[in-house]
C-alpha cells in the first residue's frame, strides 16, 4: 500500500495535461497521492487503479481472446482505415465496414462467433459498474481496441447500442493517453485527461451520449503490454 502511494505520488507529480493552464498551488497539489475517485461529470467516474490487482490476469485472458480473433485495423463508413486496431469478445462484437457500423455475433474475419468474454473480465466491469450505482450491468459486449504510437481516435459518440440507459466501462491497460472528453456537441472544447495502466472509468447518465476521443498514442514501453495501449470497453450493446 505504502509503496502504491509513492507510485502514484511520483506520477501525480508528472501528471501535468491533466489541469489546463495549472499553476503553482496545482503543481504542488499534483505532488500530493492522487485521488482515486475522480468524478468527470454528471454519471462519469474514473476509478484510478480499480483494475491494477487483476491487471496480468486481463492480459493473460486477453491473449486467449486474441488468439483466436486477432488485432485488425477496420474501415470506417466513409471509406477511412482506423488507426487503433480491434477486436472483440462477447455475444457480439463491434465492426465497421464500408456498410457501416454495427454489433455483429460474428467475427468477420473468420466468420465464427467471438470468444465468449472471460469471467475475469466480466466480473471486473460488473463490480465497477455496481461500484457507481449501476447495479444489474449485463454486459455482451467487449470491444478491445490497441493503440500503437501516433494511433488516435478521433472525437465520436457511441450510439450504436441499444439502450443508453445503460453505462459503458472501460479499462485502460499498458502505456498511458491523453483522453479527451467533450460535451453534447462535437464542437465543445474537450477536456484532457491521462488514463494510465489499470485506471477504469464509468460512463453513464448524461456522459453516456457526450464525445470522446484519444490522443495520438506517445511512445514509450509498459512493462505490462510493451509498446502500445490496451483498452476495453464494456458494453451492454442488445
Ligand atoms: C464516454 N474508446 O471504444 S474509452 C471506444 O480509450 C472508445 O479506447 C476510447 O471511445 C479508448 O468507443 C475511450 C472511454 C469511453 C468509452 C465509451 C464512452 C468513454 C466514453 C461512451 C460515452 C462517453
Ligand atoms: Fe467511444
Amino acid at each position: 500500500m505504502v509503496r502504491r502511494v509513492h507510485e502514484r505520488a511520483r506520477r501525480g507529480a508528472t501528471r501535468h495535461d491533466e489541469v489546463n493552464g495549472q499553476g503553482d498551488a496545482q503543481r504542488i497539489l499534483s505532488l500530493l497521492p492522487a485521488e482515486p475517485v475522480v468524478q468527470l461529470a454528471e454519471g462519469a467516474t474514473l476509478l484510478r487503479g480499480f483494475a491494477e490487482p487483476e491487471t496480468r490476469g486481463l492480459m493473460s485472458a486477453l491473449h486467449q481472446v486474441v488468439a483466436t480473433a486477432p488485432f485488425r485495423h477496420m474501415v470506417t463508413p466513409g471509406g477511412h482505415r482506423m488507426s487503433v486496431e480491434i477486436t472483440n469478445c462477447g455475444r457480439v462484437g463491434w465492426v465497421t465496414d464500408s456498410g457501416g457500423y454495427r454489433y455483429d455475433p460474428l467475427d468477420p474475419l473468420s466468420g465464427r462467433p467471438w470468444l465468449p468474454m472471460p469471467t475475469v473480465f466480466r466480473s471486473l466491469a460488473v463490480r465497477a459498474a455496481s461500484a457507481r450505482g449501476f447495479d444489474g450491468f449485463e454486459p455482451d459486449a467487449c470491444l478491445i481496441n490497441r493503440y500503437e504510437p501516433g494511433a488516435r481516435l478521433t472525437l465520436h459518440q457511441d450510439r450504436n447500442e441499444r439502450d443508453f440507459s445503460q453505462p459503458i466501462v472501460s479499462v485502460s491497460l499498458g502505456l498511458s493517453a491523453v483522453f479527451l472528453f467533450g460535451g453534447s456537441h462535437r464542437n465543445h472544447r474537450p477536456r484532457r485527461i491521462r488514463l494510465e495502466s489499470g485506471d477504469v472509468v464509468v460512463w453513464g447518465g448524461p456522459a453516456r451520449l457526450a464525445f470522446h476521443g484519444v490522443e495520438p498514442l506517445e511512445d514509450g514501453d509498459d512493462p505490462l503490454t510493451g509498446r502500445c495501449r490496451i483498452n476495453l470497453t464494456f458494453r451492454k450493446a442488445l
